[in-house]
């Protein structure tokens, strides 16, 4: 029988609230107004999914007065915490970069953020710090970029010396957006160098949309895999830019491909969800994603790994890609609903969430201040 338990995802905070386009956000109905109200969305998809107990946060949209009474909120909803993010690009101060801005005192700035979100994680109970930059330049001749990098690793190194031995620092690249001619780190190949120097537990997190088109993730995969530096992944799926639609909606095929490298190795990295829905159903996206993640593994591990290698080593090449198809190819739909009812999730979790009412409920008690006074 299917087994699901080992895999297990974060959700985020922050593909629970509000968000839109650079053109316009659209509020839904319904949307938690407090990051405890994303906890409640998050244990709602854990409820029916069975397979996403952790919640990663972001700071300081997620920031709240009292951690320890944070963790144990968490905790009352049958949730642990996932990785804690900090945001290094929403203050106007970083225009010009964080950790690699021209001014020190905006770095230092940047800095000090950093090791209170090593603080919040310690005290939520955290395993890893996840960094994303949006550092990078617009214009050729605009900064120096050997002196960017360098800032980048002096900053860099003074917060993971102070990391709790119990955390991993995930370094996450993206080579485009929001700069537009050099981004600080742009590639897996930037961003492990950079781990490397700074320690052990410094590793590479991949996000599905930060990438030119084309590229072959699952070969990142195995190369990060291969130094033992694969710390996470940020799954979305994406027709042209970072679109962050819901993993598997766009390319199934890759995800698989994706799942198929995972699953090679002893254990999995983290693995978190990082979309942002903005004309879909909010807790209905998630569910579809953890659904749709739960498919892509549950294929991955049926591919016959003695048969393939066989193949490969015969030098039997459309043997080999055969396999993979036969996997791909067979439908785990019966057999997921069966492995998620055995962890106390929903046979139908789209199904059961419809009929249980849960997104009319929130939209009559989440009202905004705005609602209730109109
Ligand atoms: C970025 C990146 C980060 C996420 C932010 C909100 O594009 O994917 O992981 O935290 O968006
Ligand atoms: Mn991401
Ligand atoms: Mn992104």
């Amino acid at each position: 029988m299917l087994d699901l338990s080992k895999l297990v995802i974060e959700t985020p905070s922050w593909g629970y609230g509000d968000s839109g386009t650079r053109f316009g956000v659209f509020p839904q109905p319904g949307r938690p107004r407090d990051v405890f109200e994303k906890l409640d969305d998050a244990a709602e998809v854990h409820r029916l999914t069975g397979t996403a107990p952790a919640v990663a946060l972001h700071f300081p949209w997620d920031a709240v007065e009292d951690y320890a009474a944070l963790r144990g909120e968490i905790e009352a909803r049958g949730l642990r915490v996932g990785a804690v993010n900090p945001n290094l690009f929403q203050d106007p101060d970083y225009k010009l970069g964080s950790v690699t801005h021209p001014d020190a005192a905006v770095r230092e700035k940047a800095v000090a953020h950093m090791l209170e979100c090593l603080r919040i994680a310690t005290a939520l109970g955290s395993s890893a710090q996840s960094l994303w930059l949006a550092d990078g330049t617009n214009y050729p001749g605009q900064d120096d970029l050997r002196e960017r990098r360098h800032r980048m690793l002096d900053c860099l190194g003074r917060v993971y010396a102070e990391l709790p031995a119990e955390q991993e620092f995930l370094v996450e690249y993206k080579f485009f957006e929001p700069a537009f001619y050099a981004t600080d780190l742009a590639d897996w190949g930037s961003a492990l160098l950079t781990c490397f120097k700074l320690g052990e537990r410094a590793k590479v997190l991949v996000d599905l949309g930060h990438h030119a088109q084309g590229t072959n993730i699952e070969q990142i995969v195995a190369f990060l895999a291969g130094e033992g530096r694969l710390g996470g992944f940020h799954f979305n799926n994406r027709k042209y830019a970072d679109d962050d639609l819901i993993v598997g909606s766009v390319n199934p095929f890759e995800l698989f491909l994706i799942f198929v490298e995972l699953t090679a190795s002893d254990a999995l990295p983290r693995l978190t969800i990082d979309q942002s829905h903005n004309v879909e159903a909010k807790v209905e996206a998630m569910v579809l994603s953890v659904v749709n993640l739960q498919e892509a593994y549950a294929k991955a591990l049926l591919v016959d790994r003695t048969a393939l290698r066989a193949a490969q080593q015969a030098g039997d090449v459309l043997a080999g890609h055969e396999l993979l198809l036969d996997a791909f190819n067979t439908d785990v739909r019966p057999a997921c609903a069966q492995a998620r009812v055995a962890l106390g999730g929903a046979e139908n979790p789209i199904r059961t969430l419809r009929e249980s009412g849960y997104a009319d409920r929130m939209a009559r008690h989440r009202l905004t201040e705005q609602e209730l006074t109109r």
